[in-house]
């Protein structure tokens, strides 16, 4: 064996190099090669070692040694990098030779089988889906919002009846005066597109909504779906057929009964109130209303922006929760938010029950 602190010689180096390669080569797995990496490359390694002489060398011999370590240190490199993707190609090829995966067993669900979706989230994913096949897109926006984003916008100006009735949660008065609020219905997600998008506008906007309301069938928060259409020639016609489309889809029957009471609402005009036909949640003789829905008013279109002798269109709300008990036989609302196990137990979904329009919504 060369003594590492004497070679200088070309000799000495050739023999460390073969003496190091060898190593290299005898080296039987992963573990042990980088071990002959560290003892020879790593920082107290013979060849930093060989490195670390170069200063007390004349300089007539500086660059040539230098040179002659450079190539030993090349040569072992290259060495290491052949052996390592040698023996790494070995493991693979023994772990192939022993794993089998048998990619037609079903998948296991572990932990995930324990996991429920709670039937609110399940109903949004399933209205989503319907209108989403309709061409609309979902749009969000704050829980936080303004006045004039919640109420004036809406043409529900400050002594309006209707702010009395949505029962509204303020936040303490700013310096300025103005206050903000928890949102009252979903509708300033619509004012937003409408402000920032040309038509067509296509959108739903699903979403908490909070009025300080609370008995049986009132909740502080619960959530609502609106929907929005504008372009240069919706009628009442498109809304028609858009929300016995998605009576249908949501309720999974080939017909349904619908019912448009004419009803009041500052934001359409005109407005209405819709009952379906109970039959199809297997109560003949019945009437249940579902939402409320409008021609947008057009001073809503002109706060916007948009020139209602060009643009119109419909807008439509119903609360999910509602929807969530009409649609599964859930009878009692509170329940909704208790986080009861029990009960998320026997209303909740399984994780990969996805709604798809394809696949059955509820099935
Ligand atoms: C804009 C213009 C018009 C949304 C609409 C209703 C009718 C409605 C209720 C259903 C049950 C709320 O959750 S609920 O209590 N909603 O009856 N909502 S029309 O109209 C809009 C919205 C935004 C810019």
């Amino acid at each position: 064996m060369t003594s590492d602190t004497t070679a200088t010689t070309p000799t000495d180096l050739a023999a460390l190099t073969s003496e190091l390669t060898s190593e290299v080569a005898a080296a039987t797995d992963l573990v042990a090669l980088e071990a002959v990496r560290v003892a020879a490359l790593g920082k107290k390694g013979r060849v930093s070692a060989l490195m670390g002489r170069l200063g007390s060398l004349p300089a007539d011999e500086k660059k040539s040694f230098g040179a002659a370590v450079n190539a030993l240190k090349a040569a072992v490199t290259a060495a290491l990098d052949a052996r390592k993707a040698e023996l790494e190609t070995a493991a693979l090829d023994a772990r192939l030779a022993t794993e089998r995966a048998d990619v037609t067993l079903p998948v296991r669900l572990g932990p995930v089988a324990e996991g429920r979706v709670h039937p609110v989230s399940q109903v949004l994913d399933e209205v989503i889906e319907i209108f989403a096949d309709m061409g609309f897109a979902v749009a969000e926006g704050p829980d936080i919002e303004t006045d004039a984003m919640n109420f004036d916008m809406l043409n529900i100006p400050a002594e309006h009846p209707a702010r009395q009735d949505h029962d509204t949660f303020y936040f303490s008065p700013g310096a300025d005066g103005s206050r903000l609020l928890l949102r009252t219905h979903t509708s300033p997600v619509q004012i937003r597109t409408m402000s920032t998008q040309k038509p067509p506008i296509r959108i739903i906007a699903p979403g908490r909504v909070y009025r300080c309301d609370s008995d049986q069938t009132h909740t502080p928060m619960f959530h609502q779906i609106e929907g929005l259409v504008i372009d240069e020639t919706t009628h009442m016609g498109h809304l028609k057929w858009v929300l016995e489309e998605f009576c249908k889809a949501f309720f999974e029957v080939d017909a349904v009964k619908m019912r448009f009471r004419a009803s009041h609402f500052p934001f359409t005009e005109p407005s209405m109130e819709v009952d379906i036909g109970a039959e199809a949640i297997g109560k003949p003789g019945q009437w249940l209303e579902i939402l409320g829905c409008g021609m947008v008013h057009p001073n809503v279109l002109r706060n916007c922006g948009l020139d209602p002798e060009k643009y119109q269109g419909f807008a439509f709300g119903m609360g999910l929760d509602r929807l969530t008990m009409l649609k599964y036989g859930i009878p009692d609302l509170r329940a909704f938010f208790s986080g009861d196990l029990k009960w998320l137990r026997h209303y909740g979904f399984g994780v990969l029950d996805v709604p798809t329009l394809g696949g059955g919504l509820s099935s």
